[in-house]
């Protein structure tokens, strides 16, 4: 249970009027001091979620309580009616708050620092320094994190094959925040801010996708030196461990579309440029450029698709 501080005074002062004061009116005050201090703000959410890992690691440091629920969106449970009622953007992390209902990570991570923190080192109230906070907070949500999901996501959640574009927009980003650090123990301020936790959530998934971080010296350190400062508060756990389950997936998809490719390229060379007919799961992949195709057929339904294969394309796969 989380207690409510009263001040000495104030206490001195209840406890001398409850003295005097009928029991059931004691009940009474008894039960409005207990309810303020207990609820703990419920976070919906689901493990492996980066921004939701970015959550966890601030409760953590803060020693605040979570009704923690999770939210499977990966089985659609965040299109269930009520949580769409409670957040019309279904998406987690969201939290309710005694009725503050917030989402977008950022945003919370600011509330959560700005009300739990014990003193204001985590989003300094300082403006200028909360104005560099708030700088790096929105560069990792539309630059640094956003790049990243760009480069890695269409592959990891629909089997497309890497866009080196996307890998170079990626580069651009990691060379800007490796300038950011110049001169800097910290993304922001001279502490540990949720500057850097919200970064740093974004860097170990870029790490843990196997992007290559040695052209970037400033980030390597400052990445150690904030893996290091979190480490007593479950790191590995709530983020290192979560952030290779991503990893995980998407190594399987670049697996299962590998064998596609090879399952394919064999029933070519059996037909010599034959009419084939693909399946759901291989036309998917057809759409998302694994291979060139050439539709010979007239549509029905996807699944009876005709198409013809007249060339396939070396499967673009590099982590
Ligand atoms: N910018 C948002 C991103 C939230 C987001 O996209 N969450 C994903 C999980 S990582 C989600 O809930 N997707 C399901 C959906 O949007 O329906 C944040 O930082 O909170």
């Amino acid at each position: 249970m989380c207690l409510v501080e009263i001040p000495a005074q104030l206490a001195a002062e209840l406890t001398a009027h409850l003295q005097d004061t009928k029991s059931v009116v004691k009940e009474f005050v008894y039960c409005l001091l207990i309810r303020g201090g207990d609820m703990a703000p419920t976070l919906y959410y689901l493990p492996p979620s980066p921004p939701c890992r970015s959550i966890l690691l601030l409760a953590k440091l803060l020693d605040l309580e979570l009704d923690l629920k999770v939210i499977n969106i990966l089985e659609g449970e965040q299109m269930k009616p009520e949580f769409v009622e409670l957040n019309p953007q279904h998406c987690v992390p969201t939290m309710n708050d005694d009725g503050l209902v917030l989402w977008e990570s950022r945003a919370i991570l600011a509330y959560m620092a700005a009300a739990f923190g014990k003193d204001d080192s985590l989003y300094p109230k300082d403006i200028r320094i909360r104005a560099l906070v708030d700088q790096r907070l929105m560069f990792d949500l539309g630059t640094l994190y956003q790049r990243m999901a760009e480069y890695y996501f269409p592959t990891m959640f629909m089997g497309a094959p890497f866009d080196e574009s996307k890998k170079a927009k990626l580069s651009e980003a990691l060379g800007w925040f490796d300038a950011i650090l110049k001169g800097r123990n910290y993304a922001a301020a001279d502490q540990f801010t949720i500057a850097d936790l919200t970064l740093l959530v974004t860097l170990s998934q870029i790490d843990a996708f196997g992007f290559d971080l040695l052209p970037y010296a400033r980030i390597k350190q400052w990445y150690r030196r904030c893996k290091n400062y979190l480490e007593p508060y479950d790191y590995e756990d709530i983020n290192g461990s979560q952030a290779l389950v991503l990893a995980q997936m998407l190594r399987s998809k670049i697996e299962e579309c590998s064998c596609l490719y090879a399952q394919d390229r064999n029933s070519t060379a059996a037909q010599t440029s034959s009419e084939v007919v693909l399946n759901a799961s291989m036309a998917r992949h057809a759409k998302n450029g694994c291979y060139l195709i050439f539709i010979v057929g007239t549509k029905e339904e996807i699944v009876t698709f005709r198409f013809k294969i007249v060339q396939l394309r070396p499967h673009n796969v590099d982590a």
